[in-house]
């Protein structure tokens, strides 16, 4: 069977929605790979608002070890082919990442959503200083202060900036998919999901929005995940070695 590829023309729209897999092989593990734990914890117990206010420390670890894993990391061929063919497409592509790991800015891509937040970012969990670059990881047991929060005399911890499970996505984020979703409707709309296991609400949700809005559904993942069914086309394998044929790159 000839390797699957998506043709574009002038009035074709593609909105691409990337999970963990995209980043397997750059040597970011996935969630699933660990079973969706991490040191015998659940992932949705440490990511949450509760386990942050009942451990703050050992979420710190968790995101701190994180940063240092991911700090090594480089964009890989799938990456590198999403950024490509945003250049063909210009406004008439959007990316969702569902992952934090900054590997699609790092392999180029411009018009991206990371709809649950970037690792190395930090905000303060009190008061309304803005989202800051921070790849910093913190020595084990330590919990950073907030600056500003210090100089009123006051006393607050950083977070991450990250959507943890619970919380809500930013709705300037949902809103952007949404607005792209239907400008393409009133042209060709593709939609690809990519190494994502469908597991995690709103965005394993998007491939229904898109079936109602008329478009092509596709999915690279390496297994069948829990949403496979939604999709029209299903080239299974691994994104690396899929995407620069399928996105023609
Ligand atoms: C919200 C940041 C509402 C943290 C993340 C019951 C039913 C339905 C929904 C819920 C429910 N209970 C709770 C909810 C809502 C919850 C949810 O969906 N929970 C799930 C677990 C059931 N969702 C939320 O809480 C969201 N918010 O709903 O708010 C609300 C309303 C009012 C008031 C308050 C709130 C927020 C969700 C965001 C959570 N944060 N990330 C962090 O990363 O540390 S999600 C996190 O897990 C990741 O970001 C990632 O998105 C997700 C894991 O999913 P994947 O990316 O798909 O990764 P996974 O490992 O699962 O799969 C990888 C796939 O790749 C596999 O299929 C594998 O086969 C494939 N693969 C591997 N290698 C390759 C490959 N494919 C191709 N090539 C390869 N080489």
């Amino acid at each position: 069977m000839s390797a699957p590829k998506i043709e574009f023309d002038d009035n074709t729209y593609l909105l691409v929605l990337t999970g963990a897999g995209v980043s397997a092989e750059s040597g970011i593990p996935t969630f699933r790979d660990a079973g969706g734990l991490w040191e015998k914890h659940r992932v949705e117990d440490v990511a949450s608002p509760d386990g942050f206010r009942s451990d703050p420390a050992l979420v710190w670890r968790f995101y701190s070890q994180r940063r240092s894993a991911a700090r090594d990391c480089r964009p890989n061929a799938g990456h590198t082919a999403i950024a490509a063919v945003e250049r063909r497409l210009g406004d008439r592509f959007l990316l969702a990442t569902q992952n934090i790991d900054g590997l699609h800015t790092a392999a180029g891509s411009e018009r991206v959503v990371e709809i649950h937040g970037n690792l190395y970012k930090s905000r303060c969990s009190m008061c309304d200083r803005p989202p800051f670059q921070d790849d910093e990881a913190y020595p084990e047991g330590h919990v950073p202060a907030c600056g500003r929060c210090h100089e009123r005399g006051q006393f607050a911890v950083l977070r991450p900036h990250i959507v943890w499970f619970g919380e809500r996505l930013d709705p300037a984020h949902l809103q952007r998919v949404e607005a792209f979703m239907k400008k393409a409707a009133t042209g060709r709309f593709v939609f690809l999901a990519v190494g994502t296991s469908g597991a995690v609400q709103p965005a394993a949700g998007f491939v229904d929005v898109a079936n109602r809005l008329g478009a092509t559904t596709w999915l690279v993942n390496a297994d069948p995940p829990a949403n496979a069914s939604s999709f029209a086309h299903f080239a299974q394998g691994r994104s690396g070695e899929i995407l620069p044929g399928l996105l023609g790159s």
